[in-house]
């Protein structure tokens, strides 16, 4: 197994909705031991600690959007944080909420595009999060991560996006919520979405290697962003937008071991966990131990789709 340096990033962004609590998600994944379990499978692992936003304005809360300045500060912050942590190693976003998202992989983008090398994302949520701030109804800004990193418009005042992810470059496989502005936005899109009648009927692994496939060939960067509410609610009760019928522990793991085997991932957000709601920690431990399957973990060995 190739050992990572893996750059453990805190982002306690609790600013992309009005419910309180992920702002406790880092502090909750450390305790749930993901630097050991990191290190027990060979890798390095070096913590940032928790980032802070940059410098804003107030929040007034009188527009379309709730904490907009906030976001905005995080926004820019995280992005140049993720173009840093690139040149040295693997960045894990332990979120936070999924507004993280606006700045990681527009971060990971920039250093993309640097290399030389297209970024693809694979997003795994009960949502598609492909909201504007113009387009939503929640006024909620961790439904917008997708519309930002593509480039729509109607981010206003947010950072530019330098180099916007080509919507066929991006996977989404879980949904099971999606507002109606968002489905007429994605009819008329390139975005790949996988919802969970899609894995139901076909499983899961078919349409992720599909686009592992697409990313190998292409000599992509794969940035992935694990919500929790990918996981149905039974396993993974610590978020606050829950949706029925979500992915089993194993379907889960699968992706996250499928994603080791092929070698292609390079970041990786975790996000929306939101500890006030956790009993005992599980979906702490949880999202832990599909971090740990994403870098390795493993029962036995077995050959593999290698894309090395
Ligand atoms: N589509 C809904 C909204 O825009 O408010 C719900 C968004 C939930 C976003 C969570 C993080 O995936
Ligand atoms: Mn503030
Ligand atoms: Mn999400
Ligand atoms: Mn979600």
């Amino acid at each position: 197994m190739t050992s990572q340096h893996c750059i453990l990033i805190g982002a306690p962004v609790d600013s992309g909705k009005r419910r309180a609590g992920c702002l406790m998600g880092p502090d909750a994944y450390r305790t749930a031991g993901i630097a050991a379990a990191l290190e027990s499978l060979g890798h390095t692992v070096e913590d940032l600690g928790n980032l802070a936003p940059e410098a804003h304005p107030a929040d007034t809360n009188d527009g379309l959007v709730y904490a907009r300045n906030e976001t905005i500060g995080w926004t820019s912050r995280l992005a140049q944080a993720a173009e840093d942590a690139l040149e040295c190693g693997l960045p894990v976003f332990l979120g936070g909420d999924h507004s993280l998202s606006l700045g990681s992989v527009a971060g990971a983008a920039n250093f993309a595009a640097k290399a030389g090398r297209p970024l693809f994302v694979l997003w795994l949520d009960a949502h598609t999060d492909f909201h504007t701030p113009e387009t939503s109804d929640s006024g909620n800004l961790h439904g917008t991560p997708v519309g930002y990193f593509t480039g729509r418009r109607g981010f206003d005042g947010f950072p530019e996006v330098l180099n916007p992810v080509p919507e066929e470059n991006v996977c989404m496989i879980g949904l099971r919520s999606v507002d109606t502005q968002e489905r007429l936005a994605l009819e008329d899109s390139a975005i790949r979405t996988h919802d969970m009648r899609d894995i139901d009927e076909n499983g899961i692994a078919g349409p992720l290697n599909r686009f592992l496939d697409h990313v190998a060939e292409a000599n992509g960067m794969l940035h992935v962003s694990l919500d929790v509410d990918f996981l149905d609610p039974s396993v993974a009760p610590a978020v606050g937008t829950t949706v029925p019928g979500g992915a089993t522990v194993r379907e889960a793991h699968l992706v996250c071991e499928i994603l080791h085997d092929s070698g292609l991932m390079t970041s990786l957000d975790l996000v929306e966990l939101n500890p006030f709601l956790d009993e005992r920690g599980r979906t702490a431990h949880l999202m832990v131990d599909l971090c740990a399957s994403a870098l390795g973990r493993r029962v036995f060995d077995r050959p593999t789709r290698s894309y090395q």
